[in-house]
Formats: C-alpha cells, structure tokens, sequence
C-alpha cells in the first residue's frame, strides 16, 4: 500500500478538494512529510509540461498515483453523458488526452463527478450513454495500459452513481478488463451499509482509494475508524494506492501534515503485515 495527496494547480477552483495548489511548491513538500505519491487534480493535460513535472518528481522521489478529474466538471460543467454528442466528444477528447499524459504518468484516471448527474433524465438513457462512452475510453488507454476508475459520490453531490454496489453494477455492464472502482470513504460512509466489509466484499474491482474523515477533515480529525477499514482492506490483500482528498483546514501544510503524521504508521504497519502474510 502506498500513500498519496491530492494536489492541484493554482487556478484550481476553491471547491477542489485538495489540500495543496501549486505543483512547484506541493510536490516537494509532500515529499518532505513521507507521502509516496501525489494524485494531480487536472483540468486539461496542457495544464503540465511532461518533462518538468518529470524533473520535480524526480527531485522529489515521489510518483503521481494517479490522474483525477473533478476540475473537467467543476469548471465549465462537462460530462460524459451531456445530451449533445458534440459536447460529449469535446469532453472525451480532454479524457483521451488526459489518458496520453496518464500513461507516463501513474496508470490511473479517475472517472467522478465528470460522468455528469441523471438531473431529470431517464436513468437506463445516462446509463446507456456513459457505458458506450467508457467502453470507448477503456478501448482508447488499453494499449496504453491506463486503467479508468470510478468514483461512487454521494447524493448530495450527484444522483448517478452513488454506492459502492452501484459502481460495481456499472463495472460489470461496461466489462472491460481496464476499468475499475476508486471508493472515496467520506462518501461510503454517507452512503453505504459499511466501509471496511464492503470494501473488502468487492475488492476485485477496487484498485485505487480516496481517504478523507467523517468531516472531510484529515483522517484522524472525525470518526470514521480507520484501523478498522485498514485491517478489513488487509484481509482482503489490497496493495493499492490510498490517497488524501480532504479540505485544506485547518491550513494545507497543517492538514497535509495531520494526514500524514495519523496515516503513514497505519500504512507502514500494514505493509509489515501484508509482507508477513505473503512470506
Ligand atoms: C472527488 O474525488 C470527490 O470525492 C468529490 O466529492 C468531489 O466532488
Ligand atoms: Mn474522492
């Protein structure tokens, strides 16, 4: 298990869920509290020179666990499932592009709020659309080996996929070996019967986990239970990544360092155990 923070640039909107701004200035950091990766919270590919981010990383020793894309929704509304498919295909050229920088780059984009809300509509229609959509985005990073993966988000910021056994329910319509499920535990805890057990219960199809409090403070500051949730994901045999999207509160570096000072003795623990079982 490796551990991530989810970073932004600094034009990011102010509802971004991430703690830091700023790749020059947030890669080093994290890298200085411990975290093994950093999750870049993107608008466009363009917004990042491959080469220089290359560079940082490098100073930094860190890798970009994956690419996430609530900034493509947040700013400007675009979504997979717009009724017009002319817009569709303007957001799936940014995905596909997204998915370019991706497979240099951590292997991993993630499919949240970006898939757009039901909002009226007919249910089985957006459902229709956004599998053709994946299944045409899996078709394009599979030879890139980029994996898509799906973020349930709870109801009171979407109406269309909301809990862990929908996602899996969508997994299993789309059916293609390079997308996969990324559970956010602020959201499980709104939203389905348990974290650890239902994490546990479906984790063929999880590859990638957002952590954040019962308050989407920094983990440790409310009152999900994550000894518990860690050991169920143990028992299961998760080696995945798990990643930090919570509120830049009280400040970013304090939240940043909150997160990291509760969760890396929770992760190196767990990796002695994981290696300890395989042995
Ligand atoms: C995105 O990862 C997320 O968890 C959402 O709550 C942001 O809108
Ligand atoms: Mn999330």
């Amino acid at each position: 298990m490796k551990l991530s923070i989810a970073i932004a640039d600094t034009h990011a909107l102010p509802s971004a869920f991430v703690v830091y701004r700023g790749f020059e200035e947030s890669i080093p950091k994290a890298a200085q509290l411990g975290y093994h990766g950093v999750e870049l919270a993107l608008k466009r590919a363009d917004e990042i020179n491959p080469d220089w981010l290359r560079a940082l990383l490098n100073e930094s020793n860190l890798e970009v666990s994956c690419i996430s894309t609530g900034q493509v929704y947040a700013d400007g509304g675009l979504m997979l499932t717009h009724d017009d498919p002319q817009k569709r295909r303007e957001v799936v050229a940014i995905f596909k592009e997204l998915i370019d920088m991706a497979a240099s780059f951590g292997q991993l984009v993630n499919i949240g709020r970006v898939r757009g809300p039901i909002d009226g509509r007919s249910k089985a229609y957006v459902e229709d659309i956004f599998v053709e959509v994946a299944q045409e985005l899996c078709a394009y990073a599979e030879p890139q080996q980029v994996t898509l993966i799906l973020e349930p988000v709870n109801r009171y910021e979407t109406d269309f996929i909301n809990s862990v056994p929908e996602g899996v329910q969508l997994m299993e319509r789309i059916n293609r070996p390079n997308i996969k499920l990324m559970p956010d535990v602020f959201h499980m805890n709104i939203e389905d019967k348990t974290v650890g057990p239902e994490l546990s219960r479906h984790i063929d199809f999880i590859n990638y986990i957002h952590l954040a409090d019962s308050n989407r403070l920094a983990p440790g500051q409310g009152h999900l239970d994550f000894p518990g949730i860690f050991g169920d994901l143990q028992t299961a045999g998760y080696d995945g990544w798990v990643s930090v999207e919570i509120l830049p509160l009280p400040s970013p570096d304090l939240a940043a360092k909150q997160a990291a000072d509760y969760l890396l003795p929770l992760v190196k623990a767990y990796n002695e155990q994981l290696a300890l079982t395989a042995s």
